[in-house]
């Protein structure tokens, strides 16, 4: 059986102008994740629209398109095109599962939430003859899940070739995070086997190790069985966690001995009011300024992420947030405008008080203001976005921030990451078009490791040191 697998990409991510990084980073993990389940002579093209041009002229058997917010219309586009030749198509991801229905009209057969069960019933379906329409995902576990197809993968396209997911969800809720609608109708967090784990991570290739889990650090007792099992492996790798999970004592430390050298953290706002109304709990009380500190202590950087928009903000929050992640020297930060994803709690709040202002999901992509503020117009929200990231990210800034380190090389590393992410955008722009952006892995990793080569011993001797210190 022919089958072709797409991962759709958004208008701005095939720009003939402009490539930003981001879209050259990660390999279509949850698409090969899919091709797994196929048979070995089943013959599978996998396709990622963010860095290849697609080839529509062919006729597949099958055709499986991972659909996202903000890359739907192409998506459906793509359905409808293969639809037209008879080709039977299959959708499913995060906004097949927000908007079932509309998705629907673009498809022979979608799936709801996760594909590990429901992917391969249909599989067995579909070569009997009697695919169904919708399939629904309700028996959550990750026993038995084969390893990724990651011979698919076009590495060479990619700078994190090594993504990697050893759990699924996250044990918290917060209303405008996807998971808990697309988990709905059962466990909406659970891990792989640590052996399994760690078995997938000794077959990636080079040091560099990036887990997308939306919280890795989500079950204590997993991760630290698992950072035992890879610590001596020499890997360097990142990862995202939540505030709490960086003040456990003795976690991160063992982390940082099995190789993390930078973490996305999810501070959101740095106001309590706002945390509360969007009942994201675990960052309530949470000291931000300790947990930035012991990450730098341990030597992990900081990739700080912030939502703007939330009720109880007011125009001073851009400049307050971007101030406060200068002093705190914060490497890098995402920013976001408060964006209500269909099936959240917050798009049900929203939507009941008529505040939600357009159903255009290409400006679902968190750069837009697609709701009414009590504070402030649309326009002043997405200029303070802007400003946000232009102040963060200047020279002047970046030097500031860099200060906040004790050490030397510590500084250096902050310039280095910092500015290759941002200062030095027309160069990735080329680089993307050049297809060389594997080529860029090994700075990556020589960046994260602090210009050192022998990253656990000197994690050790880190940690060692400030234990000492204490
Ligand atoms: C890596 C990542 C990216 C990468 C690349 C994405 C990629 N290569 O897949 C980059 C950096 C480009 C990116 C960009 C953006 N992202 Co992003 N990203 C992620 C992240 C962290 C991991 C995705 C992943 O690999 N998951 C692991 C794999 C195994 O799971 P999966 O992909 O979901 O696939 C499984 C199921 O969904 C299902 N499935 C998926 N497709 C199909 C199809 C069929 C037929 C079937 C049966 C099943 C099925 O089966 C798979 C196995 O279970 C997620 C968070 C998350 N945990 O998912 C956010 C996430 C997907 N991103 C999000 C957003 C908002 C964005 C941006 C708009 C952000 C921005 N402001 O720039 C952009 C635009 C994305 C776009 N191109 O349209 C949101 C999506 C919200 C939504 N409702 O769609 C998420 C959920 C983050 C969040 N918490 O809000 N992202
Ligand atoms: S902690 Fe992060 S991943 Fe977990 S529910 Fe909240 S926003 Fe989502």
């Amino acid at each position: 059986m022919k089958v072709k697998m797409i991962l759709p990409a958004l208008t701005e991510a095939k720009s003939p102008f402009w490539r930003p990084i981001k879209y050259s980073l990660f390999p279509p993990l949850g698409l090969a994740t899919l091709a797994s389940y196929l048979d070995e002579d089943d013959e599978i093209n996998l396709h990622d629209e963010h860095v290849e041009t697609l080839d529509l002229n062919d006729e597949p058997d099958l055709v499986v398109i991972q659909v996202y917010i903000t890359s739907a219309y192409r998506a459906y586009q793509i359905a409808d095109h293969y639809r037209k030749k008879g080709i039977h198509v299959c959708l499913g991801g995060l906004h097949v599962t927000s908007l079932p229905d509309e998705a629907a009209n673009h498809a022979d057969t979608i799936f709801i939430g996760p594909g590990e069960d429901t992917w391969p019933a249909f599989l067995r379906d579909f070569r009997s003859g009697h695919p169904q329409k919708k399939y629904v995902s309700t028996t959550r576990t990750l026993e038995n899940l084969p390893f990724p197809r990651r011979d698919l993968i076009k590495r060479n396209l990619y700078l994190v070739p090594n993504s990697i997911v050893v759990s699924r969800g996250c044990p918290h809720v917060c209303d405008f995070c996807y998971k808990e609608a697309f988990f709905e109708g059962g466990k909406s967090f659970y891990t792989l086997a640590t052996d399994r784990a760690l078995a997938e991570i000794e077959s990636l290739p080079g040091k560099h190790l990036y887990f997308l889990d939306d919280h890795l650090f989500g079950n204590p007792r997993f991760v630290e069985h698992l950072f035992d099992g890879m610590r001596g492996m020499g890997r360097l790798w990142q990862a995202a966690g939540t505030v709490q999970s960086t003040l456990r004592p003795g976690l991160l430390e063992k982390a940082v001995i099995s190789g993390l050298r930078s973490l996305f953290v999810g501070f959101e706002t740095l106001n309590p009011t706002n945390l509360m109304q969007q009942h994201k709990y675990q960052n309530l009380n949470r000291d931000y300024s300790t947990a930035i500190r012991r990450l730098h202590d341990l030597g992990v950087m900081v990739n700080a992420s912030f939502v703007f928009g939330m009720d109880d903000d007011d125009e001073s929050v851009f400049d307050r947030t971007v101030e406060w992640a200068v002093q705190q020297g914060i490497e890098t930060s995402t920013f976001h405008i408060l964006t209500p994803y269909p099936g959240t709690a917050l798009h049900k709040r929203m939507q009941e008080t008529g505040r939600v202002t357009t159903q255009n999901w290409d400006l679902y992509d968190t750069r837009h203001a697609i709701i009414q503020h009590p504070h402030m117009s649309a326009e002043t929200l997405e200029a303070g976005y802007w400003r946000a990231y232009c102040d963060f990210y200047r020279w002047k800034n970046i030097l500031l921030s860099s200060r906040a380190h004790e050490g030397m090389t510590d500084q250096l590393r902050h310039l280095a990451y910092a500015g290759g992410w941002k200062k030095f955008e027309p160069v990735w722009d080329w680089v993307i078009r050049a297809k060389r952006v594997a080529n860029f892995l090994p700075v990556l990793e020589k960046v994260l490791a602090g210009f050192k080569p022998k990253t656990e011993e000197s994690a050790e001797g880190k940690i060692a040191l400030n234990l000492d210190a204490d």
